[in-house]
């Protein structure tokens, strides 16, 4: 008999109406349903486990009682080794992909084949999201494999419990400066994690600080064991983010240097101590040269030499190297329009295609700038050839509104992973690329930097939930239309009342388009505020001082970043994007202001103006928002009351917020234009 605990792991202190929340998409109502109750019984009465059972098995079977006992109060009996005529029956296929399975039914017998443990975990948590949704058992012939092979979260969390652009409260691994003992949250956050299919995460900032340096060291080894244990079991593998100046952070070294032996001997001794304390860490994640940290640079080296020298440290131990490409110079004088912060990641990293080692991978964000609403696709993507990469994106809502608005991501996410870079001809997509399939990368992947904390529903605003759960999703299978990744997510979180399903479709689906309208049109991105990068501030800090101008004056506005005449950042592209963004007239008008600078009566291919285009999408941006509280308000009854009071009052303070954002907008570029709104509405 497989010994597992059959009690469900959530926080104690958290109340009922609290749990609910806590719960997430894992919420195993009960099903009132009887008719659809009865016909799923059968397959689930009883499990046979034919395979060897580990403590991801285990997870996956008392996952599976949980479920069942609440779902449908059965208690499914767990035999090793049996056959059954009714129920389920686990095994494993060595012929299968790590994290493939499969799952056939028929009369009344269903019968789960994985590739590994993992997969097994995977597939119990697929027929509980089938039933969660009330979807027949009846002949099911399904096979899933992920596209990505690695598909990863990062958290930005900070040693003294703050979170680096965290909106859900604090970090539930640290907390003045010591790992919190009581560890069930990292439980029920792997759960989640593994439901969705995440099997790769850093738990630490990448900015990392003294004392976070100190993680790879005997002071906190022992903690970082027990916290990539609990990840194991749900077949999720644990990474750190070191310092590249740790031999002189930590007071061993006066150099950094890549190439000089001692600092060389630093890091093989330092990853053989690790890797004899915690043998299944996943690698090194850095951030170099980059926002005042330390790199190679210093030294004259190259970002391959420096990544190289750490890769090399970690090949003995099956560790990898993940090396950011975010490198920019930060200051940038004003006057200066040939010097572009969008070239940087390009202009860097180009050039060493083919010059990392196997085991390092570069992590290049989705756009050239940084997780704006609104950026063209990294033109990195699909130039490295011959080096393993990761795609980065924000879960995080860092310019989108903080986890304080409404926004559905993965619109956004499914226009990246769709863009065709033209790399191998028509047809290259992202997707293809990231996934490692274009160049046959050892290493290929997506990882996305983290939305949760330590409040009772994770994400602080309970719909930001879905753009972790759906994050998970597409990147196992970028397929998925965002409109099935939604309705998955409202069905098992909110339940099954089709006006609910619909209303909340309603709220979902434009979101991201609403918070464009309100804020950064065409492109433009940013003017936010001082580093907080909450609320419309137009000539705030990031103008001054991040190289990120939209030199708007009283002629026009945008940055011009053709060949012919701009900081020549079109030519990053190859010749078909090259072409289309260069010129005026076949430039998306989403992306106009990114890529060139027009007066404001520039007509657009809408028909409107640029200037008369601004006022229009934020007076409309505003409506929308007024449209999701109308919805919201129509299912007070049809939702629990904490979480349809958290909602309502973070979509009220979206309206005042997209309010500020429109008439600060509005009113700035009336004064610099000197051009009103041609529907003589109100512009200050
Ligand atoms: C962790 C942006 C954010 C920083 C973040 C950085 C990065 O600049 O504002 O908080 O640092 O990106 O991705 O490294």
């Amino acid at each position: 008999m497989v010994k597992f605990r059959a009690s469900e792991r959530m926080v104690d202190m958290l109340s009922e109406e609290m749990l609910t929340s806590y719960r997430a998409w894992l919420q195993y109502e009960p099903i009132e349903d009887q008719s659809y109750a009865s016909n799923v019984s059968a397959y689930l009465k009883n499990v046979a486990v034919n395979l060897d059972c580990d403590e991801i098995i285990d997870n996956a079977l008392i996952e599976w009682q949980t479920a069942l006992g609440s779902m449908l109060q059965m208690n499914s009996a767990v035999d090793v080794g049996s056959e059954l005529d009714q129920g389920l029956i686990l095994k494993l296929d060595a012929s299968y992909q790590e994290d493939t399975y499969t799952i056939d039914s028929s009369e009344n017998l269903l019968t789960l084949t994985g590739g590994s443990s993992r997969a097994i975990l995977y597939g119990i948590f697929h027929v509980l999201r089938l039933i969660q949704q009330r979807k027949s058992l009846d002949n099911l012939s399904i096979k899933e494999t992920p596209k990505n092979k690695i598909r990863m979260i990062n958290h930005w969390d900070d040693m003294d419990g703050s979170v680096e652009r965290g909106y859900a409260g604090e970090s539930f691994f640290f907390k003045d400066y010591k790992f919190i003992k009581d560890r069930q949250r990292i439980h029920d956050y792997a759960r989640l994690l593994s439901s969705v299919g995440i099997n790769a995460l850093t738990i630490n900032n990448v900015n990392v600080h003294k004392i976070e340096t100190e993680l790879v060291t005997d002071t906190y080894l022992a903690d970082v064991k027990l916290t990539s244990d609990i990840f194991n079991q749900y077949g999720i593998t644990m990474y750190l983010s070191i310092n590249y100046a740790a031999p002189i952070e930590l007071g061993v070294l006066d150099t950094a240097d890549p190439l000089d032996e001692n600092v060389i001997a630093f890091w093989e001794k330092t990853a053989k101590r690790v890797y004899e304390v915690v043998p299944n860490l996943g690698g090194f994640l850095v951030k170099a040269d980059s926002e005042n940290r330390p790199g190679p640079f210093t030294y004259n080296r190259d970002h391959a030499e420096g990544a190289n020298m750490l890769g090399k440290a970690l090949e003995p131990y099956g560790g990898i190297v993940i090396w950011r490409c975010f490198v920019y110079n930060n200051k940038q004088d004003w006057r200066d329009r040939k010097t572009d912060r969008a070239r940087a990641a390009y202009d860097h990293f180009k050039p060493l295609d083919g010059k990392f080692n196997d085991n390092v991978v570069l992590q290049i964000k989705n756009g050239p700038m940084d997780f704006q609403v609104r950026e063209p696709v990294s033109p990195l993507i699909g130039e490295l050839k011959d080096t393993n990469q990761f795609l980065e994106f924000q879960i995080a809502q860092e310019y989108l509104g903080q986890q304080r608005h409404l926004v559905y991501l993965i619109p956004q996410w499914k226009e990246v992973l769709e863009f065709d870079t033209y790399a191998k001809g028509k047809g290259t997509k992202v997707k293809d690329i990231v996934s490692g399939e274009v160049f046959d990368n050892k290493i290929a992947g997506i990882v996305a930097v983290s939305n949760v904390g330590i409040d009772y529903n994770w994400t602080g605003h309970t719909m930001a939930q879905l753009n972790l759960y759906g994050y998970g999703r597409l990147i196992w299978n970028p397929d998925l239309t965002a409109e099935e990744i939604a309705m998955e997510w409202i069905k098992q979180t909110f339940g099954h009342d089709p006006q609910l399903i619909e209303t909340i479709m309603k709220m979902v689906m434009p979101s991201w388009e609403a918070y464009e309208n309100y804020t950064s049109p065409l492109g433009i991105g940013w003017m936010v505020n001082v580093s907080h990068h909450y609320g419309p501030n137009i000539d705030g800090y990031e103008y001054d001082m991040w190289g990120t101008y939209h030199y708007a004056d009283r002629n026009g506005i945008g940055v011009d970043r053709t060949i012919a005449t701009g900081t020549g950042y079109t030519g990053q592209y190859y010749k078909e994007n090259q072409e289309l963004y260069e010129s005026i007239e076949t430039c998306p008008d989403e992306l106009l202001l990114f890529f060139h600078h027009v007066p404001y009566t520039h007509v657009l291919q809408s028909g409107k103006t640029v200037i008369q285009h601004i006022y229009d999408t934020h007076f409309k941006g505003v409506e929308q928002v007024e449209e999701m509280i109308e919805h919201w308000t129509s299912l007070e009854d049809k939702i629990d009351q904490r979480r349809y009071q958290d909602v309502k009052e973070r979509l009220e303070h979206q309206l005042w917020s997209a309010k500020e954002w429109r008439d600060t907008i509005n009113t700035y570029f009336y004064r610099k234009s000197g051009i009103a709104d041609e529907h003589n509405r109100k512009i200050y």
